[in-house]
């Protein structure tokens, strides 16, 4: 390598080790029966159905996931919000089945403390919180845990975050709210070298609020620890093309491969076989750099 660009090294998981020298897709995996573009997919008369989650995993693992999204709480705008039994039933089953079977790394979507120490026992790798740790118990839970955290950025909550969501500089307050949050859970006792950060397009932001984020993530990678970008089929895509959820596909992997083009190192996505391939360019390209 030519210049002295920072690079990331490997994150362990759990005793899975996560290479962060070139980008990763993390695949997702909800089992809600209302998520915003794959809602209900996996569920069968009520109930989360492992056959087909285990297909999917499956599928998305030999696609080139490094990493399964496994979420049981929807948080598109408006969503219901689950009980924590409804929460704990749809999400550790699942994880307990893909981690016996693949070694693919699974995180646990989640911001509930109790979610968080059943997932580790039944076999997650990462824990990947909207709320970044801000619910009652869950510091403390994640911190129990030595599981690599995910810190998301979220003004306010799903039910009302897309109302009128304002900023006086969105780059620098999402900046701010990450590196105060870092600050704080190294504080709590969680090792800084297990920390991600996670700009949260999408969550209380405008499209022009989300494209500035993108526009200068390089000011989120410079706080100095890994970016997990989640752009696949979001609103911000159609306030520019007017797209239905199912034709967002080319638009997804721009937004991708600029992301990690601009040092994102795991990007949240869908479609997990295309987003591979882009990010195999990006690799390609960065090895020249
Ligand atoms: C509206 C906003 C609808 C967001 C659906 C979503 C992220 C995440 C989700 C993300 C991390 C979706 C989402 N998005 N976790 N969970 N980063 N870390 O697209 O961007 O599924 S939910």
């Amino acid at each position: 390598m030519r210049s002295d660009t920072e690079v990331c090294g490997s994150i362990d998981c759990a005793g899975k080790s996560l290479d962060l020298s070139s980008p990763k897709v993390m695949g997702i995996l909800n089992v809600t029966p209302d998520s915003f573009s794959d809602g209900g997919v996996f569920f069968e008369r009520g109930k989360v159905s492992l056959d087909r989650v285990l297909g999917q995993a499956e599928a998305m693992t030999a696609a080139g996931a490094s990493i399964l999204d496994v979420g049981g709480e929807s948080t598109r705008p408006g969503a219901a919000p689950v009980s924590e039994a409804e929460e704990l039933d749809r999400v550790i089953p699942v994880i307990e089945a893909i981690s016996q079977r693949f070694d693919t790394i699974v995180s646990v979507d989640s911001s509930t403390a109790s979610v968080m120490r059943e997932a580790v026992v039944a076999g997650a790798g990462l824990i990947n919180d909207v709320r970044a740790l801000r619910r009652d118990g869950a510091l403390v839970a994640a911190r129990d845990t030595e599981l690599p955290v995910c810190l998301m950025h979220m003004s306010d909550e799903p039910t009302t975050m897309q109302n009128n969501p304002q900023y006086q500089d969105v780059v620098a307050e999402v900046r701010v709210f990450l590196s105060d949050r870092l600050a704080d859970c190294v504080k709590a006792g969680i090792a800084e070298h297990l920390i991600l950060l996670d700009p949260g397009f999408g969550f209380g932001k405008t499209a022009a609020h989300n494209y500035a984020l993108l526009a200068h993530l390089e000011d989120i990678v410079s706080i100095g620890r890994p970016v997990l970008a989640g752009l696949s089929r979001k609103s911000m895509i159609a306030a520019e093309i007017h797209r239905n959820l199912d034709e967002r596909l080319p638009a997804s992997l721009a937004l991708a491969t600029l992301a990690a083009a601009k040092g994102a190192r795991i990007i949240r996505a869908h479609d997990v076989k295309e987003t591979a391939d882009a990010m195999a360019m990006v690799a390609a390209m960065e090895r020249e750099l």
